[in-house]
């Protein structure tokens, strides 16, 4: 690793009150004294008002920070400099600060100093980028709480138990004449159970911990003319897709990302389901029937005028066999007859579809009921998001995943009657995948497409 001094500007450049550069690595007071004046003297984790200077030329009134080694976010000194917030001003300053003995920093260098100097682990680092990246509250909550080190508390728990586990069969193979408890294969099993249990119920929270990073994928479906796009535009407070009277209107799949509150929809409108000779609608159909196999919630539109079909019931059906969350919306409610929306909700009744909303797009009736219906089914609202643990990252569940395989091998070599020295190996690659969650002996490729990830400047 480099002790090269580095530099970049930590804020976005645009023409705001403020921007940071930051300045990291042995040189930054030395950088700093060159190119700062001030009446006052600069003490670490004071901020001291002054001019930065290009030889005479003044070229901004400017705080300064400094925080000495190694009690700062890399560990190393780091000075900061708030100037005024225009492009022209911050960059001018930046390259002062590169001639006069820093190099720009990488993407995502400032954090890869702060692991690698100890500050944080990987766990909490790749936290930081999802706490820049959260696109909702929660997501930002989940994120600083894995910040502040849940996700590294667990692991280095299970990790430890397993490393004792580990010295303790060794001891007890390498030293018989000591007087250790002998270590019973039944009893190896017993806690190689209790260690899968405890990664499991972490893995658990996956799946909430993708929706709160990535949204809910959800599809609108249903016939054709029910509603669907007018149900998507309304959503995404615009008209994104097209709206005719004409059966067949939409072909292809439109998708757009919308906020209901703290919740996220990755929303797919879909072509309308029939049977139909026009090649282009039928691929429209056809994209409409395999999206249904990927999200994670369909909303299925019912037009309350026409009633419902033999083709809805079998759609939702099949929807229901595949386990997939549903909510049925009966729309244009304005128009509704009372003896074919009761003969809709029978049969619903009594096929045991039980969320049901009653919509008129046109009369903006039911739309709130729909995002209600949607934050009970995706969020748990005694959760308690800032404090349990979640995870989020496709690499903690991956890793996590295969901790478990090698639990699981560790185990069934123990019931197949091997000694229990052979395991070992395989309780060390358990701890290993766990260790490189939080970036114990992990490989400088991943190091490297972690902190790539990151932005200049943080
Ligand atoms: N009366 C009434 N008309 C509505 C309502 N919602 C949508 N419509 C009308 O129904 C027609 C069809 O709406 P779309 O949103 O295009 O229906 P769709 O389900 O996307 O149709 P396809 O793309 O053909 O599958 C349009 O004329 C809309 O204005 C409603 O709540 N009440
Ligand atoms: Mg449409």
């Amino acid at each position: 690793m480099s002790t090269q001094t580095i530099a970049a500007i930590g804020t976005a450049l645009s023409n705001s009150g403020i921007s940071i550069i930051r300045i990291s690595g042995e040189q930054s007071l030395h950088i700093i004294q060159k190119i700062f004046v001030s009446k006052a003297k600069l003490e670490p984790n004071k901020i001291i008002y002054g001019k930065i200077v290009d030889d005479e030329k003044v070229l901004d009134h400017v705080l300064v920070s400094y925080f000495k080694a190694p009690h700062s976010y890399t560990g190393e000194d780091i000075c900061e400099i708030n100037c005024h917030g225009g492009n022209e001003i911050t960059k001018e300053i930046l390259e002062l600060v590169l001639v006069s003995g820093a190099r720009l920093a990488e993407a995502g260098e400032f954090s890869k100093r702060a692991f690698l100097n100890g500050k944080m682990d990987l766990s909490q680092a790749e936290a930081v980028i999802h706490l820049i990246n959260a696109k909702t509250r929660t997501e930002s909550r989940v994120a600083l709480n894995q910040l502040e080190g849940n996700i590294s508390k667990k692991i280095r728990e299970l990790r430890e138990d397993l490393i004792e586990l580990l010295a303790h069969i060794e001891v007890s193979v390498d030293y018989p004449e000591y007087d250790y408890e002998e270590v019973e294969n039944s009893y190896v099993i017993h806690l190689i159970d209790e260690k899968v249990n405890k990664i499991n119920s972490i893995l658990s929270t996956y799946d909430q911990g993708r929706i709160i990073q990535n949204g809910i994928n959800v599809a609108i479906l249903g016939m054709p003319n029910v509603g669907k796009s007018s149900l998507l535009n309304k959503l995404a407070n615009y008209d994104k897709a097209i709206v005719t009277d004409i059966p067949g209107t939409t072909r292809d799949i439109i998708e757009e990302r919308v906020s209901i509150g703290d919740v996220v929809l990755n929303i797919a409108d879909t072509a309308g389901i029939r049977d139909t000779e026009d090649v282009i609608e039928r691929i429209g159909v056809e994209k409409s029937l395999q999206k249904m196999e990927e999200v994670d919630l369909i909303i299925y539109m019912i037009n309350v005028e026409e009633g419902i079909q033999k083709e809805d019931l079998e759609l939702l059906s099949k929807i229901k066999n595949k386990g997939i969350k549903l909510i049925v919306v009966l729309n244009k409610m304005d128009k509704m007859e009372k003896s074919i929306f009761y003969t809709i909700l029978e049969e619903l009744k009594a096929n045991e579809f039980e969320s049901v909303i009653e919509m008129s797009i046109q009369n903006e009736l039911g739309i709130e009921e729909l995002k209600n219906e949607i934050q009970k089914l995706f969020y748990q609202s005694d959760f308690d998001y800032e404090h349990e643990l979640i995870i989020t990252n496709t690499r903690h569940k991956d890793l996590l995943k295969k901790a478990i395989e090698s639990l699981t091998i560790a185990k069934n070599e123990l019931l197949q009657g091997q000694p229990i020295d052979i395991v070992g190996i395989y309780l060390k690659n358990a701890g290993n995948f766990l260790g490189e969650i939080i970036g114990a002996n992990v490989s400088q490729d991943v190091m490297d497409k972690i902190f790539e990830k990151f932005c200049v400047g943080k």
